[in-house]
Parts: structure tokens; C-alpha cells; sequence
């Protein structure tokens, strides 16, 4: 899955195979500042406390509250096109750098809209997107996917779902993936750390997995681009859902300028 795609041919992967992959999405520069940055502040972060969150696993949740060069992510046309034309109205969900270890073993298989409590036949209401910061190969850490297990969120073996692949993918690809897509971060036998930056859209009603509208600042937020400050719950959904003071939020921010 090589080159440039279009937007239809984006929706056919996911809507066939449940993923796609873009590559060569972001220039090299744009890696290594992204890289440099979560790597000094994932420095600090501890290790997880168990086999879902990764024992030599970093994470770093509240993305939006902590850097701006992964603003051009979230804001990515292709991205947004795709997650618009598949959902609707979308929001940001969750936000979270994934620094895999060396000794890390896999992580149990789960989907991401497992979070919220959807009659199991429910439509998909999440678009997953995977950024890979360093080459994702298949011994250290990259993405495990179930091609085609998506739709299935009622499946208990995971045998049934069908066969497993690793997501091999260059720096600056994204993996997209829909919201019942069965995943996992593969285990590290390599000698390098592996980072990545999961962002998900997902439907607008939804609640969001992170409290963006509580994490950012209002003050940090007066000086984000106005459709990111959408994307992050400034924003309405129409007819009456997401009000301050019955008022779409950007009038609050517009008065505090
Ligand atoms: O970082 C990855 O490759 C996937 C991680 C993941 O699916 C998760 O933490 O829920």
C-alpha cells in the first residue's frame, strides 16, 4: 500500500480492510522537531504500570497541552477529509505519544471504540491514525493490526478474526485505522525505541477520550488556529450540543481577546 492515495481510495481500504496506510506525509524536518521534543519531555515519563499500558512502555497523554508542533498533525487536509467524509462532525478524541522499549512484549488486542458503551453492531464512530516518527518494522514495536476484523467488536477468540499483521511503515507514514479495527502495539525485540503519536477523530457527540477543553489553557487556546480549537471542542454541534452561555465557545474566546 505504496504512494499517494486519493481520498476514495483512502475510504475503500478502510471501509474493505479496515486501515490504510499513507505514506510520506510529513517532511523529514518536521519529524525531527517532533521527535526531539516528545522524546525530552518522555524522558521524565515513567514506565506503565501494566501489560496494556506497556512495562517498557512511555506514553505521553494531553498532547495539545504540552506541544504545538503536532498541531499540523491533527490539522493534516488528507486526514481531516477522510475523517470527515467517514463521520460527519468530528472532534479530536484521544492524544497520546507511544514510546515502545527495547524487552517490550505485546500488547493484548483490543479496538479503540471499546471505550464507549455502543450497542456491538453500532456504525463506526472513530478513525484511529497512528503517526510513525521512527521506521515502524516488524521487531520493533510497530502497530500489529487484524486486517478485516473490523465490525467485529462482538468476536471473544481471537483466532476467529483472522490472520495478524505487522503495520511496516517509514518515519513520516500514518496508519489509519476505524474504531472496531482489532490492534495492538507489537512487542520490541530490537535494540531501539520505537515512537509513535496516536490521534483519533471521532464523532462529535461523543465525549472525548481527553479532556482537551480542561488540559489546554484558555489562554493557550486563544492563539490556536480556529480550526483546531474546533477540533478540540470549541466548537458546536449543530443544533444545540457543546453551548457556553447557549453560544457557540468561540464567543468566548473572542472576548477575552
Ligand atoms: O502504539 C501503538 O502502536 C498502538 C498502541 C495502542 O493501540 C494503544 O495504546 O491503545
Amino acid at each position: 500500500m505504496k504512494g499517494l492515495k486519493s481520498i476514495n481510495e483512502i475510504l475503500a481500504d478502510l471501509e474493505k480492510e479496515g486501515y490504510s496506510v499513507l505514506e510520506g506525509l510529513i517532511s523529514s524536518d518536521q519529524i525531527t522537531v517532533i521527535r526531539d521534543e516528545l522524546k525530552c519531555i518522555l524522558a521524565d515519563e515513567p514506565f506503565g504500570k501494566n501489560n496494556f499500558l506497556g512495562e517498557r512502555t512511555k506514553r505521553l497523554h494531553s498532547l495539545f497541552a504540552k506541544l504545538r508542533s503536532i498541531d499540523d498533525l491533527a490539522l493534516k487536509e488528507e486526514i481531516l477529509e477522510v475523517a470527515e467524509e467517514l463521520l460527519g462532525d468530528v472532534i479530536l478524541g484521544a492524544s497520546v505519544a507511544t514510546q515502545i522499549f527495547p524487552g517490550e512484549s505485546e500488547q493484548p488486542f483490543h479496538f479503540d471504540d471499546g471505550i464507549y458503551p455502543l450497542p456491538k453492531e453500532f456504525r463506526e464512530v472513530k478513525l484511529g491514525v497512528i503517526w510513525a516518527l521512527d521506521d515502524f518494522t516488524e521487531d520493533n514495536g510497530g502497530t500489529v493490526i487484524i486486517p478485516r476484523s473490523h465490525g467485529k467488536r462482538e468476536h471473544s477468540s481471537l483466532s476467529d478474526l483472522g490472520e495478524r499483521k505487522v503495520t511496516v511503515m517509514p518515519r513520516g507514514s500514518a496508519l489509519l485505522y476505524l474504531g472496531s479495527l482489532w490492534h495492538a502495539a507489537g512487542a520490541n525485540t530490537s535494540g531501539e525505541d520505537r515512537l509513535g503519536v496516536i490521534l483519533q477523530y471521532v464523532e462529535s457527540w461523543l465525549r472525548p477520550q481527553d479532556s482537551h477543553l480542561i488540559s489546554v489553557q484558555i489562554n493557550e487556546a486563544m492563539n490556536l488556529k480556529p480550526k483546531l480549537l474546533g477540533l478540540l471542542g470549541y466548537s458546536m454541534r449543530q443544533p444545540f450540543l457543546g453551548y457556553v452561555d447557549g453560544q457557540d465557545p468561540m464567543h468566548l474566546l473572542h472576548e477575552r481577546k
